[in-house]
């Protein structure tokens, strides 16, 4: 039996929109957080039945496109016992589906790999069950290649920075812990179709990263904080005009933005970004993470609060 976790992670610069449904690649890069204590645990064995037996939280479609390619590769088809447990709420969009299919990958390659299998090509089978999910196969600051080869050959995965480059903290303010009204891939697919600021959002893609990067270099977290929160915005706006509009906003979203500009305003530096779900991660440095999670205590439309930072080194990661 092979246990693995993998944690969540947060993108900074966001992937919203595909070039390839199917093999779920990516049109623009994007570039994340991998965190330490919101992680995923995903437990393989060997079936005693002749059908695999799955012991997961909802629709076990995307794990199952990951065992699928899995075997293709290795030519192993030995009925499974796959279990994965989230250990923080599923589906509202503080990215389970990232930590859920990066442990599943990397707990296949052990078990039918024997630990032999390359980083890019765990990075296959994990991006068929969740894009995201490739990126929480690193610590630290990771990039995401969008690439442009039909079959995504070149889109790869790597880190930029160790954690210990720019640490970060980050307090989730969570707002609903229900899974969202609408799935990110069905959510992209209506804003590829309806919004008309859909091309705009993927064209500022390379100017928004280029600064993210630079910022990073720098250790620049002003910066990067502001063009985070900038592009976080901007793929909400074309969320918000599609037709109809995709909005994960709730009242306590607003309250988290607004407390964020106020704490900033009051000289705290600190920063949100928000995925496909109505809950708001505000990212700082370590010192200012206590006086940021008090403040958020203080908010009436949340329902509670996560703490978590950046901090796993490779080995932690592979072995936690
Ligand atoms: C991201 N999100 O970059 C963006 C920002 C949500 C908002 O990647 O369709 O569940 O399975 O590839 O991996 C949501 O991601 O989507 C996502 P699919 P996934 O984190």
């Amino acid at each position: 039996m092979i246990k693995v976790s993998a944690p969540s992670n947060i993108a900074l610069i966001k992937y919203w929109g595909k070039r390839d449904r199917a093999l779920n690649l990516p049109l623009t890069s994007s570039l994340s957080i991998t965190l330490s204590s919101l992680i995923s645990e995903a437990t393989v064995e060997e079936s005693t039945g002749s059908e695999d037996l799955w012991d997961i939280m909802g629709d076990p479609s995307k794990s199952q496109r990951v065992l699928a390619a899995a075997r293709k590769d290795l030519g192993d088809h030995r009925p499974l016992k796959i279990s994965i447990v989230n250990h923080f709420p599923s589906g509202a969009g503080l990215a389970s589906s990232a930590s859920s299919m990066a442990a599943l990958a990397l707990a296949l390659s052990q078990f039918l790999g024997s630990g032999e299998v390359p980083l890019q090509q765990i990075a296959t089978w994990s991006r068929l069950g969740s894009g995201s999910s490739v990126r929480s196969l690193l610590p630290g600051y990771v990039l995401w290649e969008a690439g442009t080869d039909p079959e995504g050959k070149d889109c790869l995965v790597r880190q930029l920075h160790p954690a210990s480059h720019l640490p970060l903290s980050l307090v989730v303010c969570v707002v609903n812990d229900q899974p969202k009204h609408i799935g990110s891939t069905a959510a992209m697919e209506r804003c590829r179709d309806t919004s008309p600021i859909y091309d705009g959002f993927h064209q500022r893609n390379d100017a928004d990263l280029q600064l993210a990067q630079e910022a990073l270099v720098q250790g620049d977290l002003l910066t990067l904080g502001r063009v985070a929160e900038a592009n976080c915005l901007a793929m909400h706006n074309v969320m918000h005009q599609a037709i109809p509009p995709v909005d994960y906003f709730m009242p306590g979203t607003h309250e988290a933005i607004a407390l964020t500009r106020q704490l900033r305003a009051n000289g705290v530096p600190c920063f949100f970004t928000i995925d496909a779900g109505p809950n708001v991660k505000i990212f700082c440095s370590p010192e200012y993470q206590e006086v940021v999670s008090q403040a958020c205590r203080a908010l009436p439309g949340l329902v509670g609060i996560l703490e978590d930072r950046l901090g796993l080194s490779y080995e932690e990661l592979l072995t936690k």
